[in-house]
């Protein structure tokens, strides 16, 4: 068929895109310093769309330079009101575009549709919304530490801070990064994935009508090149990063040359435990339980926290897995473009090869296939994966590593304390979710489990004012919530004496 084919060619006319993106630096897209460019390719045919500048370090040099002539300049004397409502336009803005970024985005990114426009954007949306907001209801400090000596705490921005992130929710994560940088008065040099070079810079298309110049810079091209010569750039006062725990090593490394802060959001395999009272009743919550486990399919599996470890309590887990198995088998597949569609492509040729082998490596390690399988569709060169649940033993590799594709692993506990012992046994500690009718459970199993988020009854919510982030190898700091504005400033102590006597 060459529905998916012409679906794009006609969307991607419609789209308004250039033919290149040069970086964005100081305020307008600029030809790359040594003028490479590569091949953007969408993961929806397998074919180029458009090209993205090649970053190197004289790229992000300049950014850099930029962004620290733009802090002191003029971004460091902007009034906490004016910067509020600055990222109130932004918010604007991006609503006002939404139908035009979620396309980009799915054809950037191969995701599907129906979830850029439900989800990607309209958190983006808030995220800049919520961080307007709380900048505004902020107060600093004063005590009084004697009769004659007074405290003053005040919150003050880092300068010019450097963020990595990756490819999964290439505007979402953008969002999450900028909003909280801008909101404590930074300016910002960003590297986005080379596999989603795109829709950020439609992005900086809107942003760059709101902020002076340099404010924010965006520098696209590979890890290894662009990447590094961010995180190991002298002038940057902080590293915020998202992406797999190797790379997270490195850029904490590179942070602790010049000894600076770092935020790390980095990989998972998080488990969903089900116990036996999900069962007990055929009801709306039964129903809602059996959706929470496919959720291991959202995104394409391609989410952080997806859900990679199903443990169900063993009394239970022939009945609830032939529902979950039903309801997986019930995801429509496919063109994301297509608003039907539910579960797109892969990001890139590389991770659905990485995803297949996953599969390989589960059935050579003796897991069952449930449902799915390695037997891939690849529709017109576009990287498709079915949803696929296999079931073994925690210390399988398809349990212990991070597949990141529509992959979970499925196995059984006898109680609490088990199901607990396994949970927690990974080097990860992201998410987690906990299913239960029993209230005292759902109070006592998520305090046990070694996660920063554990989901009790739901799964897969990223309100902007609840705090995110990982325990163990899964990162350090927080994403959202205004905690974050702490990341991204540091406090001044001013201790004034009033004494006018002599010392
Ligand atoms: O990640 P990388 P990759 C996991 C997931 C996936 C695997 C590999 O399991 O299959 O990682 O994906 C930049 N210095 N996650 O290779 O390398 C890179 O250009 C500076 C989980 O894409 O971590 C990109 O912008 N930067 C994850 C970003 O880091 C470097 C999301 C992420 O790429 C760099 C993505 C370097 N040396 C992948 N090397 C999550 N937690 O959500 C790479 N980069």
């Amino acid at each position: 068929s060459t529905a998916v084919e012409s679906a794009l060619s006609s969307v991607a006319d419609g789209l308004g895109l250039p033919s290149k993106y040069g970086h964005y630096i100081n305020g307008q897209f600029v030809e790359p310093a040594n003028g490479q460019y590569f091949d953007n390719i969408s993961p929806i045919d397998g074919q180029p769309f458009i090209q993205a500048a090649r970053g190197t370090k004289a790229d992000v040099d300049a950014a850099v330079l930029a962004a620290n002539t733009a802090y002191r300049t003029t971004w460091s004397k902007v009034s906490v009101t004016e910067r509020s409502n600055m990222l109130l336009k932004i918010a604007d803005l991006l609503e006002e575009n939404l139908e035009r970024l979620a396309t980009i985005e799915c054809v950037d990114n191969g995701k599907a549709l129906r979830e850029t426009k439900a989800a990607d954007i309209p958190l983006s949306i808030d995220h800049f919304r919520y961080f307007a907001g709380v900048i505004r209801a902020e107060e600093g400090a004063a005590s009084e530490i004697d009769a004659n000596t007074l405290s003053l705490s005040i919150q003050e921005p880092l300068g010019v801070v450097g963020q990595i992130i990756p490819w999964n929710f290439p505007i979402l994560m953008a969002a999450w990064k900028l909003a909280p940088a801008l909101a404590a008065g930074n300016c910002v040099v960003l590297k986005p994935a080379e596999q989603t070079p795109t829709s950020i810079m439609a992005v900086m298309e809107l942003l760059s009508t709101v902020l002076p110049p340099g404010v924010v810079n965006v520098v696209s091209g590979f890890g290894g090149e662009a990447g590094e010569a961010l995180a190991t750039n002298k002038g940057i006062a902080k590293l915020g990063f998202t992406g797999s725990t190797a790379t997270g090593k490195n850029i904490l490394h590179a942070a602790a040359e010049s000894l600076i802060p770092t935020t790390l959001e980095l990989g998972g395999k998080s488990p969903s435990l089900f116990f036996s009272s999900v069962l007990d009743k055929d009801d709306d919550f039964l129903d809602k339980a059996v959706e929470g486990a496919v959720l291991f399919a959202l995104n394409q599996g391609e989410v952080c926290t997806c859900q990679s470890r199903l443990l169900v309590q063993e009394d239970i887990y022939e009945r609830f897995m032939e529902k979950v198995v039903a309801r997986t088998e019930a995801i429509k597949t496919g063109d994301p473009l297509d608003e039907a569609t539910m579960m797109g492509a892969q990001v890139s040729s590389a991770q659905h090869e990485k995803i297949v082998n996953y599969i390989n490596l589960g059935t050579s390690e003796g897991a069952k296939v449930l449902t799915g399988g390695a037997a891939n569709d690849v529709v017109n060169g576009g990287y498709y994966i079915k949803p696929t649940i296999l079931s073994g033993t925690n210390d399988m590799k398809i349990f212990q590593e991070e597949i990141f594709g529509p992959v979970t692993s499925v196995t059984t506990f006898r109680d609490e304390e088990e199901a607990v012992a396994i949970a927690n046994d990974t080097v990860y500690g992201l998410g987690a979710g906990v299913w239960t009718r029993d209230a005292h459970q759902a109070y006592t199993v998520p305090r046990q489990i070694q996660a920063g988020r554990v989901w009790v009854n739901c799964y897969h919510a990223y309100p902007a004012h609840a705090p995110f982030g990982g325990y163990k190898q899964s990162g350090s700091g927080r994403e959202t919530h205004k905690m974050m504005l702490n990341h991204y400033r540091q406090t001044k102590n001013m201790l004034v004496s009033y004494d006018k006597s002599k010392l």
